[in-house]
C-alpha cells in the first residue's frame, strides 16, 4: 500500500512536469486537432482579432501556415493573447505550442529564457510616437519628456541605453497591459510612446482617434528582428515552423502564389517542384506529408501576399517592404534552399 501510495505520488509530480518537458509538439498539436498560438492581445496588421472576430495578421498567418503544414488545414489555430510579460512563461509552461507576437530575437531569450526563435518574419528597429503639438521633429529634443512603454519589453533597456548614450534625460510609464498603456498614451499621461515602429504605426492607425495628430520620429534606435519562437528541446517542431517560414519566402521568391499554386504543380522549374512536393522528400524530412509547403501557399500565401495584405501598401499601416523585401530586392529575406 504504502509502496503504492509512493508510486501515486511520483506520477502526479511527473504528471504536473510533463507541459514544459513533453518534446514531442507535432504529437501534442495533432492530439489536440490545433495549434496553440501565443499572439499579441490585439495589435492591427499582426494579430488582432476583425469585425467577425477572426484574428488576422503577419503573426496569425505564421500560425495558420504552420497549422496548414502540421495539420492540414490553416484554420486549425487556438490563438491565445498574450501581453508581453506573459508571453515566455506562456511558452516554457506548455501553455502554447508557438509564440508569434512581434517578438526580438535577442540571446538571453534564445538561452536563458528556454525559447528558440524559427525565424524572423519581419525586420524591424525601435522608434518614437509624438503629438504633432508638441512641436518636436527629432527624439535628441525629447530631454525630460515622459514615456509610455510596456512592461516586459526589449523597449525598456533600448530606451535606458539611448537616453545615456544620447545625455536625453526621461520619466519612464512602464505599464503591463497594451489597452492601458494606450489609453494612458491617448490621455496625455505620457508625450512619448516607444516601441517598435511597426507597432507605432499599428497603434497610430488602430488605437488613437486622430492618427494624423501623430508623428513618428525619424530616429530608429534599435534593432527588433521580429519572429516566431518555440520551446527549446525539439527540434523537429522548430524545424517546421522553421521551414513553414521558409517555404513562405521561397515561394514568393519563386513567384508560386495563392492564385497560382495549382498550376504550379506543372512547373518544370526543380526548385519549385520540390517546394510544392512534385519531387523530393522536403516534407518526409519535417515528419509530414509532400504536400505542407502546398497547402501553405494555397491556404496562407506566400510572405508577399501575406505581408501586402496585413501590413504592406494594401492594409491600412501602409509599410514599405524596406528590410522586408527579399534579398534580390535589397531586402534580407534570404529563402535557405529546399533540397
Ligand atoms: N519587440 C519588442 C516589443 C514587443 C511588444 O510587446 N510590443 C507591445 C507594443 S506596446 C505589444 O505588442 N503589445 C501588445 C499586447 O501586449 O497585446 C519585444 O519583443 O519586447
Amino acid at each position: 500500500m504504502r509502496g503504492l501510495r509512493i508510486a501515486a505520488a511520483v506520477v502526479v509530480v511527473l504528471a504536473a512536469a510533463v507541459p514544459a518537458a513533453r518534446a514531442d509538439t507535432l504529437a501534442v498539436v495533432k492530439g489536440q486537432g490545433a495549434v496553440r498560438c501565443g499572439v499579441t492581445t490585439g495589435f492591427a496588421g499582426f494579430s488582432a482579432p476583425d469585425a467577425k472576430g477572426d484574428w488576422k495578421g503577419l503573426d496569425v498567418d505564421m500560425c495558420r501556415a504552420v497549422a496548414a503544414a502540421a495539420l492540414g488545414d490553416a484554420s486549425k489555430v487556438k490563438i491565445v493573447p498574450l501581453n508581453a510579460q506573459q508571453r515566455f512563461t506562456a511558452l516554457q509552461s506548455g501553455e502554447i505550442d508557438l509564440l508569434a507576437r512581434n517578438t526580438t530575437v535577442t540571446e538571453s531569450r534564445d538561452t536563458a529564457l528556454g525559447a528558440i526563435h524559427a525565424a524572423i518574419n519581419f525586420y524591424d528597429g525601435q522608434g518614437f510616437l509624438v503629438s504633432k503639438s508638441l512641436g518636436i521633429t527629432s527624439a535628441k529634443q525629447l530631454n525630460g519628456a515622459t514615456v509610455c512603454m510596456q512592461t516586459g519589453t526589449s523597449n525598456e533597456q533600448n530606451m535606458a541605453d539611448w537616453s545615456r548614450a544620447n545625455g536625453v534625460q526621461y520619466k519612464p510609464v512602464v505599464i503591463e497591459q497594451f489597452n492601458e498603456v494606450v489609453n494612458a498614451y491617448a490621455s496625455g499621461r505620457c508625450d512619448v510612446f516607444t516601441t517598435d515602429a511597426s507597432g507605432l504605426a499599428s497603434i497610430r492607425i488602430a488605437k488613437l482617434t486622430k492618427p494624423e495628430n501623430y508623428v513618428i520620429l525619424p530616429e530608429i534606435i534599435s534593432k527588433e528582428p521580429l519572429g516566431p519562437f518555440v520551446r527549446q528541446g525539439d527540434d523537429a517542431w522548430l524545424n517546421i515552423v522553421k521551414w513553414s517560414f521558409q517555404a513562405m519566402i521561397n515561394a514568393e521568391e519563386l513567384g508560386v502564389t495563392s492564385a497560382n499554386v495549382d498550376a504550379q504543380l506543372k512547373s518544370p522549374n526543380p526548385n519549385v517542384q520540390r517546394l510544392l512536393g512534385v519531387t523530393g522528400s522536403a516534407g518526409k524530412n519535417l515528419g509530414l506529408d509532400e504536400q505542407w509547403a502546398y497547402r501553405i501557399v494555397k491556404q496562407v500565401g506566400n510572405y508577399g501576399e501575406s505581408y501586402e495584405r496585413n501590413v504592406g501598401m494594401g492594409s491600412p499601416l501602409q509599410i514599405q517592404r524596406g528590410l522586408n523585401a527579399l534579398w534580390t530586392k535589397g531586402g534580407l529575406m534570404y529563402p535557405l534552399p529546399i533540397h
